[in-house]
């Protein structure tokens, strides 16, 4: 695939996604959003590629969706534009493989909004994350409203989303915004690290793990709950339920094939 906004990698059984648009510090328009669709959709299928992770630049990961691109953007604008963050999103968040997002220097706006769709997020002791939108006279259009109260509580999602005034790693990492917080030098190593962990495990339970709890976030406990049992069933259909229940009882090393 030719991309010119993006790099993307293969290597050891995972894929990298690079933001490559320095000079605007990796800001999101829609050529930027396409080409992440594009990957989104070869990381799904390809199963050579068991986690994905998605980093930018030591200055930024993302500063936002493109300022230019909206400025003169008029209501039909706006919604073409969100309907397309919206899709591909909603496409990472539903990857069927584990995401970790690495950040390092500025996540603001659509790229906050954009971390907020992987499961983990890493970031490095310079990352600035933050929602500034409201100080362009617009809300966070990319998911924004939505997850960061659901992650953070609603008295912390309004001190970023109304004060628009972005927050520093540590607090970021108090306020469980991340996962945890390492140095620059480390940001990529310990990202390789996490998705080489995750690829020790079942891909099929990962699966069926994260759509639970994806599904369960969104219905009431009584469904979710039912959801689980219905999920935890199916399981005991596939070869890796037998291979890691077996791999424990003779005391060994479980070798999954995701089947
Ligand atoms: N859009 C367009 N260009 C940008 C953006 C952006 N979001 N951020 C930075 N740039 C450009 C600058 O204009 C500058 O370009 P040039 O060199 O041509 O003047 C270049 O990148 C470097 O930026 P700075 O010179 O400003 O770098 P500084 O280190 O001085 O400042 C900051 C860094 C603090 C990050 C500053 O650039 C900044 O405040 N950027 C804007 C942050 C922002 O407001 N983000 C929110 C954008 S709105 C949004 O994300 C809505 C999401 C909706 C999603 C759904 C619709 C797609």
């Amino acid at each position: 695939m030719n991309f010119h906004n993006i790099i993307y990698e293969k290597k050891e059984g995972f894929a990298k996604i690079r933001l490559n648009r320095p000079q605007k510090l990796n800001a999101l328009n829609p050529d930027v959003y396409n080409e992440l669709e594009n990957t989104f959709i070869e990381c799904e299928t390809d199963p050579e590629v068991k986690t994905i992770i998605i980093m930018g630049n030591e200055k930024a990961f993302a500063a936002g969706a493109d300022i230019d691109a909206m400025l003169k953007g008029d209501v039909v604008l706006a919604y073409q534009l969100t309907n397309q963050s919206q899709r591909v999103q909603e496409r990472l968040a539903d990857m069927p493989k584990p995401t970790i997002e690495a950040i390092s220097g500025y996540a603001l706006g659509g790229g906050l909004e954009l971390a907020l769709c992987c499961d983990f997020r890493i970031i490095a002791d310079n990352a600035v994350l933050g929602v500034p939108e409201i100080n362009l006279g617009i809300i966070p259009g990319g998911g924004g409203t939505q997850h960061l109260p659901r992650l953070i509580g609603l008295g912390r999602g309004a001190e970023l989303i109304f004060l628009g005034e972005p927050i520093k790693a540590d607090q970021a990492e108090k306020w469980g915004l991340v996962n945890k917080v390492v140095s620059l030098n480390e940001l990529e190593p310990e990202c390789e690290k996490l998705a080489k962990r995750l690829m020790t495990k079942s891909p099929i339970a990962l699966r069926a793990a994260k759509t639970s709890m994806r599904i369960g976030m969104n219905v009431g406990l009584k469904e979710g709950l039912k959801i689980e049992q219905d999920i935890f069933c199916m399981l005991f259909g596939t070869s890796d339920q037998k291979e890691g229940m077996g791999a424990f009882l003779e005391k060994r090393k479980p070798t999954f094939t995701g089947r």
